[in-house]
C-alpha cells in the first residue's frame, strides 16, 4: 500500500479505484488482505483508504484486513464518493482497465464525468504491475515456504510414479491435486503431464492415456495463500540414449547459465538473447518465453523474453523455464523459481541435475 501510494503521488493520480465485480482484481487482495465479492474500494495520498462492500461480508472481512474503514456498499456510495472527489479536489483518478469490464468502467466515468466536469481518468494496470513485481519481506518469506512445499509435492510425485507399473497421465494430474487437497491447497494452473510425443507440446492436456516411454514433462505450481508457485521436472520413462541424457543435461545447464546472468539493473531481453545463443542449434526448438514474474497471478512482471522491456531488479521472484520441443518426437523444460536480491539470485526450487530415469 505505502509503494502504491508513493507511485501514485508521482504520477499525480490523486485517487485510485479498486474494483471487484464481475472480474475480480487480484489487487484489491495485494492491498487489503481480503476479497470482498462485489466491493470497491478508494486509495488516496489525501484520506485514510476507504472499503465498499456489502454488509453481508464487511463483518468477517474487516478482521482480516488492515484496513478498518468498511463502509455499506449502496444506493448512497456513489454519491459519498462523488462529495469526497469534490472535497479533495480530486482531478485523476486511476482505475485497473485490466480488471473491469469495458461496459463497467464506460458507465463508472460517464457518471463520474457527469457529476464533476474535466475530471480525468488513467489506466493505473501497469503501475500495479510494476509494484507487485517487487515483493516485500512477507511476501519472500511467504515463498519460501510455499515453493518447499511445491518440492515436497514433486517428490511424492515421482515415487508414485515409480510405484506404478502402469499409469495414465490424468491419474497423475489427480494424484498431485490430491496431495495438494491434503494440504489445504490448490494448484495455481491446471496440471501439465505430457509423456511420450506429447511432451513436444508445450501447452499439452493431460489425457486417460498410459505414460508412454520417453520423456514426460509435469508442469504444475500450488496457490499457497494466494500466492502461486510454478515448476516444470522432466523425468524419462525406458532408457534414455546417451544424446537424449544430454539433451536433458543442455536444458539443465542452459537455467543455470540463464540464473548466473541475472543481476540487479540488467535488461530482461538481454538475458533472454544470450541464453538463447547458449542454446545453438537448438534455439530454434525453444519456443516459448524464458520465464516470468510469480505471485498473486501465475503471469506477473518481470517478463522474460526477448521483446521485455524491463529490468531486474531486488526482490523480484520469477521463473526460468528455457526447454525444447521436437515436434511428434519429444520434449524438455525445467523451471525453478528464482528470487533476485540486491547481491545474488536465490533458486527458491531445484531441479535434478541427472534425469530421472524410470525403468519400464
Ligand atoms: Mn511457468
Amino acid at each position: 500500500m505505502k509503494s502504491f501510494k508513493q507511485e501514485l503521488r508521482k504520477q499525480k493520480i490523486h485517487l485510485a479505484l479498486i474494483i471487484n465485480s464481475t472480474l475480480q482484481d487480484p489487487n484489491f487482495y495485494y492491498l487489503t488482505n481480503v476479497t470482498p465479492e462485489n466491493a470497491f474500494m478508494l486509495i488516496s495520498s489525501k484520506f485514510s483508504t476507504k472499503i465498499y462492500c456489502s454488509p453481508l461480508e464487511s463483518a468477517q472481512l474487516k478482521s482480516k484486513s488492515k484496513i478498518k474503514a468498511f463502509y455499506n456498499l449502496d444506493k448512497k456510495t456513489f454519491e459519498k464518493m462523488i462529495a469526497l472527489i469534490r472535497k479533495y479536489r480530486i482531478k485523476k483518478i486511476g482505475m485497473n482497465l485490466s480488471t473491469i469490464t469495458v461496459n463497467e468502467f464506460n458507465g463508472i466515468k460517464k457518471r463520474i464525468q457527469k457529476q464533476v466536469k474535466g475530471i480525468k481518468f488513467v489506466d493505473i494496470s501497469n503501475l500495479l504491475r510494476k509494484t507487485r513485481a517487487i515483493k516485500t519481506k512477507q511476501e519472500i518469506k511467504l515463498y519460501k515456504k510455499a515453493t518447499k512445499i511445491t518440492e515436497i509435492i514433486w517428490e511424492k510425485t515421482l515415487k508414485y510414479i515409480k510405484s506404478k507399473r502402469s499409469i495414465t497421465e490424468i491419474q497423475v494430474k489427480e494424484f498431485m491435486e490430491k496431495e495438494m487437497n491434503n494440504l489445504n491447497l490448490t494448484s495455481s494452473f491446471p496440471t501439465i503431464v505430457a509423456s511420450g510425443k506429447n511432451s513436444s507440446i508445450p501447452h499439452y492436456v493431460p489425457q486417460k492415456k498410459k505414460l508412454s516411454k520417453g520423456f514426460c514433462v509435469i508442469d504444475f505450481g500450488i496457490n499457497y495463500k494466494g500466492y502461486c508457485t510454478d515448476i516444470t521436472r522432466t523425468i524419462y520413462l525406458g532408457k534414455p540414449s546417451q544424446k537424449e541424457i544430454d539433451l536433458y543435461k543442455l536444458i539443465f545447464d542452459t537455467k543455470n547459465y540463464a540464473a548466473s546472468l541475472i543481476k540487479p539493473n540488467q535488461f530482461s531481453a538481454t538475458i533472454s538473447k544470450k541464453t538463447r545463443k547458449f542454446l545453438g542449434e537448438y534455439d530454434k526448438y525453444f519456443t516459448h518465453g524464458l520465464g516470468h514474474g510469480i505471485g498473486l497471478e501465475i503471469h506477473e512482471l518481470p517478463n522474460l523474453k526477448v521483446t521485455a522491456k524491463e529490468k531486474f531488479q531486488p526482490n523480484m521472484i520469477f521463473t526460468i523455464e528455457p526447454g525444447i520441443y521436437i515436434k511428434n518426437k519429444l520434449g524438455i523444460r525445467l523451471e525453478d523459481d528464482y528470487l533476485l536480491t540486491n547481491k545474488s539470485i536465490i533458486q527458491l526450487t531445484k531441479a535434478p541435475k541427472n534425469l530421472a530415469v524410470i525403468n519400464r
